[in-house]
């Protein structure tokens, strides 16, 4: 059984804008859409009633016994950032549909209906904003600015993307994404760690009880430029120059919040025109600032928000833009469902620990609208976001076996 979940994850790294092993696979582009109608088959085949909303979060219903009651389900993303692997998010998907089955196949009788769900794009990569599938069903309540202003690199628009992947309404019928608090009983996600722990002390499952809060930040910069030879050190307000000390003062002011929890990263710099012997007349950062704990990230921010102004200042450059694109908070795991978690993890003979998760995950947002937690299996040497990402067949198994038990136990109730 979970060997042919390998071969459904090796079949979905085929979608990919890049060479294997690496997979990018960037939101309603064209392997976009054909892992999609993939994933769609592989929900049909399982006798899961398969519906889409407006734009592309996929659902694959069992219904239960009692259909009017809180649904149960479990999900995650397959859409990959470039150059990434195989793993992170599709494990949650294929698994989610696999303990379906497995519980289907055991003579299982779920109360509450059981869903598997694909959201429709969890990394920022296009549009720079994160969770876009889950983040808009959790009714996120500045997301529709967002989208309705988002374009991408090449101009295309969020609408103009999702309507040529067959999506007509992203644009005029976002409101009918969101779900209420009483739609989902529990929801559950199956994911590699992302991180060593597990694999380093040898413990099969993690179980999350807290996600961090991202905040993403846009900043550009816009100085005079000029010829690299012909303009003197002292007449420059070097834009490139003024992006590289704010990426430094992006780690100062993370090393200086005292917690290893707090975590900074400059993802992207773009400097314009881009000519070696072309003084940088634009610059355009990206910043992606973390923390467990919310208002210590946002003091983060402000810290680098001031000394954005305050290089401008002296560099003489101009502060073009200061975008807080996101700013989420960061979201605690329910405990009944932990509970169930850890009762599935002992009944399978299965190692556990507690931990929470500093990626972050659709979960995030799932958890503002249903009892949440989420289940980490190793991944090799904690690597993802990388073409070696790995998780071995075992551990996916295990992580599966953990997802249909708890289900099992949510939707009984
Ligand atoms: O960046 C993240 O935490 C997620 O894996 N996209
Ligand atoms: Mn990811
Ligand atoms: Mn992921
Ligand atoms: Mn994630």
């Amino acid at each position: 059984m979970y060997d042919k979940s390998n071969q459904q994850i090796d079949k979905l790294a085929t979608f990919s804008d890049t060479p294997a092993p690496s997979v990018t696979r960037i939101l309603y582009t064209d392997n976009d859409v054909a892992a999609r109608s993939f994933i769609r088959e592989l929900m049909e085949s399982a006798q899961l009633t398969v519906r889409e909303d407006a734009i592309g979060n996929i659902f694959g219903r069992w219904e239960g016994s009692e259909p009017s009651q809180g649904v149960v389900a479990s999900g995650s993303h397959t859409d990959a950032i470039p150059y990434a692997g195989k793993y992170d998010g599709v494990v949650g998907v294929v698994g989610a549909v696999e303990a379906i089955k497995a519980l289907r196949r055991a003579g299982f009788q779920p109360k509450r209906s059981l869903e598997a769900i694909m959201f429709t794009s969890e990394e920022p990569t296009r549009f720079g904003l994160s969770c876009i599938g889950s983040r808009v069903m959790a009714g996120d309540p500045r997301v529709a600015v967002s989208l309705a202003n988002a374009v991408d690199e090449d101009n295309v628009t969020f609408t103009l993307a999702a309507n040529r992947a067959g999506y007509d309404e992203a644009g005029d019928n976002l409101q009918s994404v969101a779900v209420g608090n009483e739609t989902y009983a529990a929801f559950v996600e199956l994911h590699i760690e992302q991180g060593p722990l597990l694999e380093e002390q040898g413990v099969s499952i993690g179980i999350v009880t807290a996600i961090a809060g991202p905040a993403s930040l846009g900043v550009e910069f816009a100085g005079g430029g000029g010829h690299a030879g012909a303009v003197l050190m002292h007449l420059r307000n070097d834009a490139g120059l003024a992006a590289a000390e704010l990426a430094l003062a992006v780690e100062r002011h993370v090393l200086e919040s005292g917690s290893q929890d707090t975590v900074g990263t400059t993802g992207t710099v773009k400097l314009y025109p881009g000519a070696i012997n072309s003084i940088p007349r634009n610059a355009q950062l990206g910043i992606d600032i973390r923390d467990i704990d919310g208002s210590r990230r946002d003091a983060v921010v402000e810290r680098v928000r001031a000394t954005a102004h305050e290089i401008a200042a002296r560099r003489g450059v101009v502060l073009q833009n200061f975008t807080v694109v996101n700013q989420d908070p960061p979201a605690q795991s329910t405990d009944f469902v932990i509970e169930a978690l850890k009762e599935a993890s002992e009944e399978l003979g299965l190692g556990h620990k507690m931990m929470i998760s500093r990626a972050y995950h659709d979960s995030l947002f799932m958890a503002r609208i249903a009892p949440t937690a989420m289940i980490f299996i190793p991944c090799y040497r904690g690597y993802s976001h990388r073409p070696d990402e790995h998780a071995t067949l075992e551990d996916m198994a295990n992580g599966v076996r953990v997802l249909a038990l708890t289900l099992s136990k949510l939707s009984s109730n």
